[in-house]
């Protein structure tokens, strides 16, 4: 069996304890890597003063090598915060207003790139498999290739994949296609995504499909497929049913004094439709005074990317806007809206979503979203709650009992919210069933192995 290479921009390192922090996608990786002996190559989060990063941090751990570098204060501003999140982040989100193109920041990511292929080249043996992950390394394929790497080499995209014309606004489009076009296979959230990806190539006949999944760019020819990721299913069920006896859940549910809950849990990100959903839930309570005072919403939103001006910028508006709710809705005895910028341990986040009684997953547009995944998982199945949520995630695709929703459409989700919180037992059980056997067969190990199988066959 070929060793495993996996390249992202961030690694998720065990501690000492050998216990990884991260979610999901994390264990699964590592169980991939555990089981094939490999590598997890990414940037270590640091930046350094000097010109020239330091040599790779290199850390053992079972099978695994853990290989991280920093990257200088300047890789890290046009690399990280210029392109991949100032530029391809909006992009591929739809948002062409949001991104802002500058030649540095460019010209800085596409060197970050040629970088990281060089620290990883000599860690290379010939029988490896290579995975790369996410915007932020799309042209490290072609980068390798130039210096003679012919091993194969996957890629995974976790954001959607926008049409040719949103993509084409951005001045660097081909170079960011013809990257694409180095991998051997190339894996997307959704066949929506993969269906783009193929518009983009025909548009300007820089490529075709040429058979199903199979492409042809650049004179290469290469796969290409969705594979909607997913969580662990099992494990993410089992949290849930131990978290009723955690104390942080008790006094949540105390708390609440008998007051349904609607939660909503989400980086603080623009894509994400919190405002939008704050809007939703202010109707919703206008429209139906009879659940005045007998909701609370609760939304954790962890900041994120505070160094991006948009991101910053919004921290202030939701604030702001919780807080506009609470003094118009409110009352001495009722705060409508909790609004929390922390995050929260995964056994206590899996808790909260199962004394929810709805789930509200309102992304304008997301690649998959796990969130909604997960509170289906955390549900009990005597008395499950609802999944209210967007029609522009990927999870869309796949959470056939969801209630659907146009996020930008504020009385269609104030609607769904009350058809949630009054929805019948037997109904919330039948369409929570269909969500749940559909994640206990799609896992996030499932995921994994489907990738590596359409990457490793030839
Ligand atoms: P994200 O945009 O980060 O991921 P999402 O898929 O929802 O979005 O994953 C967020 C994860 O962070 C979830 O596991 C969630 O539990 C966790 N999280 C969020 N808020 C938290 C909090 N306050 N405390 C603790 N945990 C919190 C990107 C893409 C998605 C895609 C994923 C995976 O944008 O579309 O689904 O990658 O590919």
């Amino acid at each position: 069996m070929s060793r495993l290479v996996i390249v992202s921009n961030r690694v998720p390192v065990p501690d000492k304890t050998g216990a990884a922090s991260a979610g999901g996608l994390a264990v699964a990786l590592q169980a991939a890597l555990e089981k094939r002996g490999g590598i997890w190559m990414g940037w270590s989060g640091n930046s350094s003063d000097t010109e020239e990063p330091g040599p790779l941090a290199l850390q053992q751990q079972g099978n695994i090598t853990y290989a991280l570098t920093d990257l200088t204060g300047k890789d890290v501003e046009e690399y990280y915060y210029g392109f991949a999140n100032r530029v391809l982040w909006p992009i591929c989100h739809y948002r062409l207003d949001l991104a802002e193109y500058g030649r540095k920041e460019m010209a800085g990511y596409f060197r970050v790139n040629r970088f990281f292929a060089q620290r990883l080249m000599p860690l290379i043996e010939p029988d490896d498999t290579i995975w790369v992950h996410d915007y932020h390394l799309i042209p490290l394929a072609a980068e390798l290739r130039q210096m003679g790497l012919k091993n194969k080499i996957g890629f995974f995209l976790h954001i959607p994949w926008p049409p040719a014309d949103v993509l084409y606004a951005m001045p660097v489009h081909e170079e960011i296609m013809r990257g694409l076009a180095s991998y051997d296979l190339v894996g997307f959230q959704t066949d929506h995504d993969l269906e783009n990806f193929a518009g983009c190539l025909r548009r300007e006949e820089m490529g075709d499909a040429i058979g199903p999944k199979l492409f042809r760019a650049n004179d290469r020819t290469f796969k290409g497929g969705a594979y909607g990721i997913s969580i662990e299913t099992e494990a993410f069920a089992k949290f849930a049913r131990k978290a009723s006896a955690h104390n942080m859940v008790s006094k949540a549910r105390a708390s609440l004094e008998n007051r349904d809950l609607i939660i909503g849990v989400d980086r603080l990100d623009y894509s994400k439709g919190i405002t939008q959903r704050i809007d939703a839930f202010e109707k919703f309570i206008t429209s139906n005074p009879v659940h005045q005072g007998k909701v609370t919403y609760l939304q954790i939103t962890p900041k994120s990317r505070s160094e991006v001006p948009e991101y910053e910028q919004m921290q202030r508006m939701v604030a702001e806007q919780a807080g506009r709710v609470n003094g118009a809705l409110g009352a001495v005895d009722w705060v409508p809206i909790r609004y929390i910028n922390k995050s929260v341990s995964r056994p206590i986040l899996a808790g909260l979503y199962r004394i929810a009684k709805v789930g509200l997953v309102t992304p304008l547009r997301d690649g998959m979203n796990l969130v909604a995944k997960e509170y289906i998982a955390a549900q009990d199945p005597e008395n499950p709650g609802v999944l209210v949520l967007s029609r522009f995630a990927g999870a869309a695709r796949e959470l056939k009992g969801a209630l659907l929703v146009n996020p930008y459409d504020i009385e269609g989700t104030a609607n769904a919210i009350a058809r949630g919180l009054n929805m019948p037992l037997e109904e919330r059980q039948q369409r929570w069933q269909i969500m749940m056997d559909f994640l206990m067969e799609n896992d996030v190990m499932r995921w994994c192995d489907d990738f590596l199988k359409d990457l490793l066959e030839d």
